[in-house]
């Protein structure tokens, strides 16, 4: 027994010896994607990056190092490429069970209605999540997290939304939460009360606002587990009005917002959410010139989600040309979720929005780093510069256009989260 304390003691003096030690350092012999606005990918050849207590001290060319660094811990990065850690930010990766029954209905030609009568769709997730507790939920997610991490991920934002009662949805914050605890990753939660009507409120949308998704937004911002409201506006889930009646109780409580909008029809969501200044809009296949101009005004995010694009077999590709017209940042992410997006890897996402969006190599990695970053409400990360974190990814390619070219490979070398080592 004792001795098994004194080993845990000691493991813990050496892991923060360890990480005091990592959080100071320079790795140099680079090519920096810094992604800041020199240049394609702020690119820097032959770089040098000195860390100092966990944020970027310094970046530039390794030839210019001022001498005060010279004593930092030298890395020798052999020529790899370096990015900004990655950043994935629109996630519902908290969820009981699994979909893959239902993927095997349709690919055998059930329909949606036949899916759902045979207790399958985003109900079965719901009661999947209900019947969890808190630890099996931790233990489901942490699979999915932990694949995005070995791709570079240090920041991750993550949903509620399939519990749609006051105790499940608080479950899934608190789930999340815990993720950053025993994890090198920062979340950030997002509550997604109004993600679908639940069975016992079938045809009773207002009163499950009323009387569910408000007091529940409510109860889990006084417990600090929200850092963003956000909401699905669709015909099949909820309204503008109804959606508008949620982000004011959000703003009441000084919740930045943000909205699942246009991904099936243009119901005007992503003005709306525009009108909140939100953070960012989701999804917007079906977007029209107007709400990119609303979203450009606002400083809005577009968050593209392809992963739900490729799965559900859609047409519509969202408006790329009129986001670039407009300049409004464009983000990539996963929306790894059981139904539309059962996705766990950035990269591919990134792969997919080249191919399937056409967005460039250069606006996907700006898409899953800088621009992911915004959609979070984040200034400290996602660009490698002077006062960020040191959240940086260390790749075994030498260009950064390689990271969305290929297909189900992961080049990662290693990672740092806040200048800590991940291997
Ligand atoms: N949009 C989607 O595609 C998913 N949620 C959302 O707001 C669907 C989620 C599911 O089917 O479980
Ligand atoms: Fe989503």
């Amino acid at each position: 027994m004792s001795r098994h304390i004194n080993t845990s003691a000691l493991d813990f003096v050496l892991q923060a010896k360890a990480e005091s030690q990592m959080a100071s350092f320079l790795i140099h012999t680079i090519n920096a994607a810094t992604m800041q606005d020199h240049g394609p990918y702020g690119l820097i050849q032959n770089a040098a990056i000195a860390v100092e207590n966990g944020m970027i001290a310094w970046v530039g060319l390794k030839a210019e190092l001022p001498s005060q660094f010279e004593a930092f811990e030298h890395m020798d990065g052999q020529g790899r490429l370096v990015t900004p850690a990655l950043v994935d930010c629109h996630t519902h990766i908290v969820f009981g069970g699994n979909r893959a029954k239902e993927f095997e209905m349709r690919l055998q030609g059930a329909s949606y209605e036949e899916v759902a009568r045979a207790g399958g769709g985003i109900v079965s997730t719901v009661m999947a999540t209900r019947g969890a507790s808190e630890s099996q939920l931790l233990a489901e997610a942490l699979p999915r997290v932990d694949a995005l991490l070995k791709e570079g991920v240090a920041t991750l934002e993550i949903k509620s939304g399939y519990g749609l009662d006051h105790i499940t949805e608080l479950s899934m914050l608190r789930v999340a939460r815990k993720i950053e605890q025993v994890r090198k990753v920062r979340v950030k939660t997002s509550y997604l009360g109004a993600h679908a009507i639940p069975a016992e409120y079938k045809g009773k949308s207002a009163a499950y606002i009323n009387d569910v998704c408000i007091p529940t937004l409510r109860a889990a911002h006084a417990e600090a587990l929200v850092d963003a409201v956000d909401g699905f506006c669709e015909g099949i889930a909820f309204s503008v009005q109804e959606i508008r009646q949620v982000f004011e109780v959000a703003a009441s409580l000084g919740i930045a917002v943000k909205l699942h909008a246009e991904q099936l029809s243009n119901l005007g969501g992503a003005k709306l959410a525009a009108s909140f200044k939100a953070l960012s809009a989701d999804h917007l296949e079906y977007l029209d010139e107007e709400g990119v101009v609303a979203m450009k005004q606002a400083g809005t995010v577009a968050v593209i989600l392809p992963g739900a694009f490729y799965t559900l077999r859609e047409k519509q590709a969202p408006p790329i040309e009129l986001f670039r017209k407009h300049n409004v940042p464009m983000a990539v992410s996963t929306d790894c979720n059981p139904g539309s997006s059962p996705l766990t890897s950035l990269l591919l996402t990134m792969n997919m929005a080249a191919t399937l969006f056409r967005m460039t190599p250069e606006e996907c990695l700006r898409g899953a780093t800088q621009h992911a970053a915004a959609a979070l409400g984040l200034d400290d990360c996602g660009i490698i510069a002077v006062g960020k974190r040191a959240d940086l990814a260390v790749w075994n390619v030498t260009h950064p256009n390689e990271l969305t070219y290929r297909i189900g490979f992961n080049p990662l070398h290693h990672h740092y989260f806040k200048g800590q080592l991940c291997a």
